[in-house]
């Protein structure tokens, strides 16, 4: 990680390190959202600040939510019946720490007060582009988005690479596209904006997902899961990994400020964890 993503994600860290009061099940909310690299949550508020969003706490906000509902998914896609690992993040997954009947109940305990905090900012602040983004965000996690792509990836449609991009966009890019995106709405861009942050988020998070896959190779981890290497091979997994990094550095040379994004993305793509 670079310095000023420590910083930022030290920041983010200081709203959301217990973020659940302490009780017996609150202890296991916190332990699921402990130790994660925050990518999303930044990358919301740091597209947010480069289009010189005025409102950072709104921003917040939906970050926030956004991380919560990441969150929720790694630990339902933990589970015994999902993906079945016993750790993620150098430690115990919470059904392994605490059994499947508590990780599934703090999977839907962390995604339904995902959307609590959301109507909670949404009080305060009530206005259509508010509105607008919590529908964002609810679509791109939901049955038409990282749900469907879980839905594909566990049914195994997928009998060719376009097959595959289309898992990928659902089950990784949507949460990066819910990022990219909501922080154009909030800070009340126009459509063009929109569709430009729509393909940049899809871009970001085939990026990610490349690597994710060419880092489980290279661990020799989950290699008999179809992933895109399976039908590309390693070397045009890498070509077509830093294609989709070329087009999110094209989007962002539209805009001032896009430093950050710019090292951020360069980093996702060198990314060894
Ligand atoms: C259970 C509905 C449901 C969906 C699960 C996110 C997901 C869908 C599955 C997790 C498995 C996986 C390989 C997803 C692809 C995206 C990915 C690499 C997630 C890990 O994200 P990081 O690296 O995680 O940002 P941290 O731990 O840093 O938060």
């Amino acid at each position: 990680m670079f310095e000023l993503y420590n910083l930022r994600k030290e920041e983010f860290d200081s709203k959301f390190r217990n973020f659940f009061d302490s009780d017996k099940f609150g202890d296991i909310l916190n332990y699921s959202i402990e130790e994660g690299k925050r990518i999303r949550p930044i990358i919301l508020l740091e597209t947010y600040k480069m289009l010189d969003g005025k409102n950072y706490q709104q921003a917040l906000d939906y970050a926030i939510s956004l991380e919560l509902i990441h969150n929720y998914s790694l630990v339902h896609d933990d589970l015994p019946d999902m993906d079945d690992d016993d750790y993620r993040r150098g430690r115990e997954t919470t059904h392994f720490k605490y059994g499947s009947d508590m990780a599934i109940l703090a999977g839907d305990a962390l995604l339904n007060y995902a959307y609590e905090n959301v109507f909670n900012s949404l009080i305060k602040n009530n206005d259509a582009n508010a509105i607008k983004a919590a529908e964002e965000l609810g679509a791109n996690a939901g049955l038409f988005g990282m749900i469907k792509g879980q839905i594909s990836d566990i049914n195994n449609d997928l009998g060719d690479l376009d097959k595959i991009i289309d898992m990928y966009l659902n089950k990784t890019c949507k949460l990066f596209i819910s990022a990219t995106t909501i922080a154009a709405i909030l800070s009340g861009k126009d459509e063009n904006t929109i569709n430009s942050m729509r393909e940049l988020g899809f871009y970001i998070g085939m990026a990610f997902q490349l690597q994710d896959d060419i880092l489980d190779i290279e661990q020799d981890d989950k290699i008999n899961k179809i992933t895109y290497v399976s039908y590309a091979g390693i070397e045009k997994t890498k070509e077509d990994m830093q294609d989709y990094t070329n087009k999110a550095l094209n989007i962002l040379k539209n805009y001032d400020n896009n430093q950050f994004l710019i090292k951020l993305f360069d980093y996702l793509t060198e990314r060894s964890v």
